[in-house]
């Protein structure tokens, strides 16, 4: 038999009415447990590089410590120049890039106020002389000379970038 009632019954006895009513309130109740999960859920933790040293890292697990460059040559103090290691003309060798981010050798420039980044995804030794060939000047035209902290060091290429420590290279033509 046909129901013709404004608020039919179904099979269970239930209205349409009262289905639509169910369903409002479902919906409600997902929506707010939807928004108390996003409220309450702790943002998820950035992924690390485990560090394999005490070396600084940043906000992405890179090794990334900042010596300091200066440099006098004949006598002259010389710029530092911003980029090196980023810009193509400042980026002579690039047996390192791997270590480095996209577009820039693990050991580069910002800036043209000596502030040399080391800036690595693997924790590794980085020296001055393989900055220098990065950089790609003509060290072979000159006597040099190197400090560190007003420390005199013998084997320059071969020295060790530590975080903060101004070194100071005298160039002089041979
Ligand atoms: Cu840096």
């Amino acid at each position: 038999m046909r129901n013709n009632n404004q608020n039919p019954k179904n099979k269970l006895g239930i209205s349409n009415k009262q289905i639509k009513k169910f369903v409002i309130v479902g919906v409600l109740v997902a929506l707010v447990i939807g928004i108390s999960v996003i409220i309450t859920t702790p943002s998820l933790p950035t992924y690390k590089i485990p560090a394999t040293s005490s070396l600084p890292h940043d906000s992405m697990g890179m090794m990334h410590i900042h010596p300091h460059l200066s440099m006098i040559i004949d006598g002259n103090p010389v710029i530092i120049p911003a980029n090196i290691g980023i810009d193509s003309h400042l980026w002579n060798v690039h047996t390192l890039d791997s270590y480095g981010m996209t577009g820039m050798a693990p050991i580069h420039t910002h800036t043209a106020d000596g502030v040399i980044h080391v800036e690595s995804y693997k924790d590794q030794d980085y020296t001055l002389g393989q900055f220098l060939d990065i950089w790609g000047i003509p060290i072979g035209n000159y006597d040099v000379k190197v400090t560190v902290d007003s420390n005199p060091i013998s084997d320059y290429r071969n020295h060790v970038f530590q975080d903060g420590e101004k070194i100071v290279m005298n160039l002089t033509t041979k």
